[in-house]
Parts: structure tokens; sequence; C-alpha cells
């Protein structure tokens, strides 16, 4: 089964799911995360981060995430380098709302044959820093989206779905001080027909559980992995989020 049929068929089982995001550069024990990860329950493991430059260190990062765990793991890359043979599938993204041509279709273009090479599950995502924007924002060069005209998010969003993605991601920032508002989500979700993963300064329970009612498929946490008490605050995420 691929890893898209997986995560489909997830969803029609719990409604909303929990990714974790790991970006292996800011992670010192990967084992011993992997671990609480799997006793938190969660849904599958991203692997990504808009800095990634070592590949040394990546792959055999990903080698020892896929050693400890069955759950899917899945790249999600900020750039070229981004790219690990040792992944089950990769969240193959274009930057909907960036001014540059690299990050719409020249990263992927170069990465393509890596991809076919490698035999990796691509799954067409669509990426709109529809937040603060944070390092994926600077890097990506996003044109950030005004406050008061939600529709235009909508609007990428639709034509994402037009252009036959079948993932749309909405991100708020690694690390952002404010998640995607749930009146936003309310909003893409009325429009938008595929799985919608949100992401961006979730933190708490409170808020992962605004953003599953509000219709986010998948939510993702990150930053909050790089915290020393992050176990017990993940479990309650993983509660909030699986509970409804
Ligand atoms: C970043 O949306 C993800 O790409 C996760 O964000 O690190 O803020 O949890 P955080």
């Amino acid at each position: 089964m691929t890893v898209e049929d997986r995560i489909k068929q997830n969803i029609k089982k719990k409604n909303h799911l929990l990714f974790s995001l790991v970006d292996t550069e800011n992670i010192s024990d990967l084992s011993d995360l992997v671990t609480n990860l799997e006793a938190s329950n969660v849904d599958a493991i991203l692997v990504g981060g808009s800095t990634i430059a070592d590949q040394v260190h990546l792959d055999n990062a990903v080698k020892i995430i896929k050693s400890r765990t069955s759950m899917p793991v899945i790249l999600f890359p900020g750039n070229i380098t981004g790219i690990s043979r040792h992944a089950d599938a990769i969240l193959f993204s274009s930057l909907l709302n960036s001014n540059d041509p690299y990050f719409l279709i020249g990263a992927q273009a170069i990465a393509s044959h890596t991809v076919w090479k490698y035999k990796l599950e691509a799954i067409p995502m669509a990426y709109l820093i529809a937040g603060e924007g944070v390092s994926a924002g600077f890097i990506g060069n996003a044109r950030i989206f005004p406050k008061e005209k939600p529709e235009l998010i909508v609007a990428y969003a639709l034509a994402a779905q037009y252009l036959g993605m079948r993932f749309l991601y909405l991100e708020a920032g690694s690390g952002a001080r404010k998640s995607i508002p749930p009146s936003v989500i309310k909003l893409v979700r009325s429009y938008y027909n595929g799985i919608m993963i949100v992401g961006g300064g979730i933190r708490n329970p409170e808020t992962a559980k605004a953003v599953a009612n509000a219709g986010a498929d998948i939510i993702v946490v990150g930053n909050l992995l790089e915290t020393s008490d992050y176990f017990p605050k993940l479990k309650n995420i993983s509660n909030a989020i699986h509970s409804h």
C-alpha cells in the first residue's frame, strides 16, 4: 500500500492525524525521540527543515528513524538537499506563494531525477506559507497574505486543487508565535477537497484541537520536540487530536 493510501485510510479511521516534524540537525538523541513519538501515538514522522545542508547526516538520521519505527517516514524538504533514499515518501511540494520561481518549480525540476532514481513515492503537495513565515518564509521568499483577506489563501488553495495537488499544507512557520487561525482553516476547508495539513506554532492541546476542529486532517508539531519537557505535552496534544 502506498503511504498516501495509508494516510487516507488512517484519516477515515481516526478523523485527524498527528505528524511530528523532525529537524534532524536540531535533535541530539534520535532513538530516544522516536521511542517517545511511538509512545505518543504519533501517526507519521516528517523529516525536514529549511536549512538542511549535510546530506550524509540526513541519510544516517533517516536510517536511524526507519530502524526504530514502522510509522511512515516522509520527507518534507525545504530544498534539494532534503532528499534521502531511506525515506518512505516525499511531500513533493511547490511553495505556491513564493516570489521565486526556484521554489515554485526550479528546485522540483532539479530534484525530480533523484526522486525517480530512489523510487521515492512522491505526494503532490501545495505549500502555502499563510502565517508569519519564520525561516521557511524568509528562505522561500514567500509573499505574506494580508491578514484581512483570507479569500486570497482560498484562491491559492483552489488553484492547487485544480492543478491536481492532492495535499495542501497551510504553514504558519516553524516556531511561529501564532498558528494559522481556525477561521482561516475553516474557510479554506470549505473549498479545498484534498488532504489538508496545518502546522506552525502548535504547542498545546487547545490549539491543536481548535486546528483539528476547524478542518485540518493532519496537524504537524515540530519545534516543541526540541524543548526539554516535550514528551508529556506531545502526549496531551495527541490525546486532544485523536479523541474526536
Ligand atoms: C514547520 O509547520 C511545521 O514547518 C511545524 O511548526 O515547528 O512551529 O511546530 P512548529
